[in-house]
């Protein structure tokens, strides 16, 4: 059984690939995207060290020259996903999207780099240094301008958790007046209840055309942008990634930046706290335009143990959390409050259990120390793609399987897990 799936996943990614980057799922998502190459490379790596480096380098390879790395790139036009290089008109060559996502990827290349020969990795990573040292300064500058130790997103989907009920009332205030028609291409693929509404589409594209008609700056879009809600999830991943970025820092001889990595990583530890709901007992994303906090609860708040804060007595209210979830959802771990009333098992991210994000969450209660739990969302993981197959994501009632068919992420989640549930071991 499970040398069958070891195939199948092994079989979707190079299906999926397009010759050094691979697709999410042939035809709902037809180009690169930012965060599941990051994922995707950790499935190569346990076939194919060479293709998992190749994934990340033509990822960075989009650098704008600002610094941003961008969550969609357009290597080659299809007409099958909406909306195109032509509705975001950022000039950038190849052409791409204008907003980031999650840097994943650098924890994916130290990965990469710790568990590779030497000789292998370190020129690879020395070429890509730089650049991803400008990718985080970016992050850390373009989408932090008050320094506030708290990541904005300018668009919901730079967080890459697209339609959580957290952007509903930062996206009421989104004018979309100038919208116009458009033609939307994801249910032709999927079903229309597994997806966002046309509220939701009818924003996002407010939000893209604004930061367009505004030439893509990142300054304006940080002071009048429609949009600008620091996420949980963007915050965590960053705080683990900067970690990642200071140990190949040091790895590389490189203490000019390992000084800088440092300073945004005490900025974002104390930072973090700002995020602390002290009804909701948990991590909710924070308006920044009104200051008004989420009502409910993510599974991104579960990431403050892969992003390593210092958590003291809260450990303990996050796992209530969870334990309450379990007993609600029946798998773990869903990307919404299954106590919420908008809360909804199979649409999109407003419920349902994500493959990519359970591998984030397990291995962060793995590195603190919590390694029944973490067996426990991986145990979760695996049942769901051994009963349902590799879907997108899955309705965290039923298991049954959501979205996105032979999808990269779910196949290399899969295996970068392998049949121990030890990532790195199985990455190495
Ligand atoms: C918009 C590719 C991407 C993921 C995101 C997921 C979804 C795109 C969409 O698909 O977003 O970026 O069109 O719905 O929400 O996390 O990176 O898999």
């Amino acid at each position: 059984m499970t040398m069958d799936l070891d195939a199948q996943a092994v079989g979707i990614l190079r299906d999926n690939d397009r010759g050094g980057y691979t697709v999410p799922t042939s035809g709902l998502y037809p180009y690169q995207w930012n965060w599941d190459s990051a994922f995707a490379a950790l499935g190569f790596a346990t076939f194919d060290r060479d293709r998992a480096w190749r994934e990340l380098e033509d990822l960075i390879s989009a650098q704008w020259s600002d610094g941003m790395v961008p969550h969609i790139i357009f290597w080659q036009s299809d007409p099958g996903y909406f909306p195109g290089p032509e509705v975001w008109g950022t000039k950038a060559a190849p052409p791409s999207s204008g907003y980031s996502q999650p840097p994943v990827a650098t924890t994916a290349l130290r990965w990469l780099f710790e568990s590779g020969p030497q000789a292998e990795g370190e020129p690879r990573l020395r070429a890509l240094f730089p650049q991803l040292l400008r990718w985080h300064r970016w992050l850390h500058t373009a989408r932090d301008p008050d320094r506030l130790g708290i990541i904005a997103i300018a668009h919901p989907w730079e967080s890459g958790r697209d339609n959580l009920p957290d952007w509903d009332l930062p996206m009421a205030q989104v004018d979309i007046s100038g919208v116009g028609e458009y033609h939307r291409r994801d249910t032709a693929h999927v079903e229309a209840a597994m997806r966002p509404q046309k509220a939701d589409y009818d924003r996002y594209l407010a939000i893209i055309y604004f930061a367009r008609d505004h030439g893509w700056d990142a300054e304006t879009i940080a002071k009048q942008g429609p949009f600008w809600v620091a996420d949980v999830g963007m915050t965590a991943i960053l705080l683990r990634a900067d970690r990642d970025l200071l140990a190949l820092a040091q790895s590389l001889g490189e203490p000019a930046a390992a000084a800088e990595i440092s300073g945004w990583i005490e900025r974002a530890e104390a930072g973090f706290d700002r995020l602390w709901h002290p009804d909701l007992q948990a991590y909710c994303s924070l308006d920044l335009r009104t200051g008004r906090r989420a009502d409910g609860i993510t599974s991104a708040t579960m990431l403050a143990f892969y992003a390593g804060v210092p958590l003291g007595d809260r450990a303990g209210l996050l796992h209530g959390h969870l334990e309450r979830w379990w007993h609600k959802a029946r798998y773990g771990v869903p990307s919404f409050d299954p106590d919420h009333r908008a809360f909804d098992s199979i649409r999109y991210w407003r419920g349902p259990v994500w493959p990519n994000m359970n591998f984030l969450i397990a291995r962060g209660l793995a590195d603190s120390g919590h390694g029944d739990l973490a067996a426990r969302v991986d145990g979760d993981t695996r049942a769901l793609i051994e009963t349902s197959g590799f879907f997108e994501y899955f309705c965290s009632r039923t298991g049954r399987g959501c979205g996105g068919t032979d999808f990269s992420w779910t196949a290399a989640v899969w295996l970068a897990l392998g049949a121990s549930g030890d990532a790195r071991r199985s990455v190495a």
